[in-house]
């Protein structure tokens, strides 16, 4: 069984929930740890006044007995603080709410293709369920699927490079120091200097009642060599990886390795050279490959850059046309975040840990995590005599 994950929840109605299913029975699955990594991704400066509302925890509804995975479907539930306020206006009921509609909507958003696909002319039924308050939902089930990963070594971690024209000098930062400072970050990014002008750009942007998008690396170090496969286009890793942390809210690229700067390069500098000695066995000087190859890990860390938009929903909006009178007006004006490239660094991590935990299970299977752990140890020891 392929391990399969699914969010529901609207921003503002009762919860987030996530269903995610295929985890290997007897895996420790804590929801202090989940916790952690939901208050991780609540943080960051730039976030708006919705994040003094929330104060996000899971509640684990079924799949787990005595802090265990049965193996079972694992239900969680984060409470969305702020349908305290909106009970009429996310009724599942049948509610007179004068009319009030949503009409003008945002260049950017879901809200226009939605309101089109789904014959809507309240774009708040849309908006919703676009909103990123759902990532709350997948950064749980990668909280479960990172505990998976930890098992075997697996580290799934991130770092802002990029906020609005702000670059961070992410080169002078000692490799193994880029993490622990990243998190010391009120923007994850581990250049103390970029940081602060990042956030003073984040002040003034915000002042101007408008938004930043970003970049953000994701590493994810210790993966074995073999997970995906080249030989259907659907199973490719790189692939597999893009559709996970594309599908995050206004994530607009996503690259591997060098990515875009591979159009440049010639052949002679655009691949990882093979050595070999008896010690390390087959080995790489660098990894311009970002640790995929032929759509297979190939042992060296992981390397994703992925770009954030600027939020589409400004306090000074775009113009845009009321879908009911036709009449040119500006866009709604709704409560948001500045900049939630921190946040989005977060979640990534989830989805990336989402992806590699499912081609974990699919390379390696197991219905318990004992039997998985002799299923890897196996195959590293084949991999051993190579
Ligand atoms: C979001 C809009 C804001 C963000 C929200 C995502 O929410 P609200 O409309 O309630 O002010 O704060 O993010 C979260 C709630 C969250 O938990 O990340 C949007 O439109 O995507």
């Amino acid at each position: 069984m392929t391990i399969r994950m699914l969010t529901a929840g609207e921003s503002h109605g009762r919860a987030i929930m996530a269903i995610i299913e295929g985890i290997p029975a007897g895996l420790v699955v804590n929801a202090e740890d989940i916790d952690a990594e939901l208050a991780r991704r609540q943080k960051g400066y730039g976030r708006g006044a919705r994040m003094k509302i929330e104060t996000d925890f899971v509640r684990i509804l079924s799949g787990v007995r005595h802090a265990r995975a049965l193996g079972s479907p694992i239900v969680m539930y984060v409470h969305n603080m702020d349908w305290n306020n909106c009970k009429p206006l996310m009724s599942p009921v049948s509610v007179d709410l004068d009319g009030t509609i949503l009409e003008k909507p945002r260049p950017g958003h879901a809200d226009l293709a939605g309101l089109m696909k789904y014959g809507v002319k309240d774009f708040r039924d849309i908006l919703e369920r676009a909103s990123a308050r759902e990532t709350a939902g997948r950064v749980a089930a990668g909280a479960v699927c990172k505990e998976l990963l930890s098992i075997f070594g697996i580290l799934v971690q991130s770092y802002i490079v990029q906020i609005g024209g702000v670059c961070a000098d992410i080169k002078s930062i000692p490799k193994d120091k880029l993490f622990s400072k990243a998190e010391e970050s009120p923007v994850r990014c581990p250049d103390k200097v970029a940081s602060e002008k990042m956030i003073s750009l984040i002040k003034k942007a915000g002042a101007k009642g408008d938004t930043l998008g970003g970049k953000f690396v994701v590493k994810i170090s210790n993966v074995m060599a073999g997970l995906g496969s080249h030989t259907q286009w659907d199973l490719k890793l790189d692939a597999r990886l893009s559709q996970s942390l594309m599908s995050i809210q206004a994530i607009k690229a996503v690259e591997i390795g060098e990515g875009v700067n591979f159009a440049a390069l010639n052949g002679s500098i655009s691949h990882d050279e093979i050595f070999y000695n008896s010690k390390k066995g087959f080995f790489r000087n660098t990894n311009r490959a970002g640790g995929i190859e032929g759509g297979m890990s190939n042992g060296s860390p992981i390397e994703i850059t992925c770009s954030m938009k600027a939020i589409p929903s400004l306090a000074k909006p775009l113009r845009s046309v009321n879908i009911i009178s036709k009449k040119a007006q500006r866009a709604q004006a709704v409560r948001s975040d500045v900049c939630a490239v921190p946040a989005a660094a977060v979640v990534a991590e989830a989805a990336a840990a989402f992806e590699i935990a499912r081609a974990l299970k699919e390379k390696f299977g197991g219905d318990c995590i004992e039997d998985m752990k002799k299923s890897v140890q196996a195959y590293k020891a084949r991999l051993k005599t190579l």
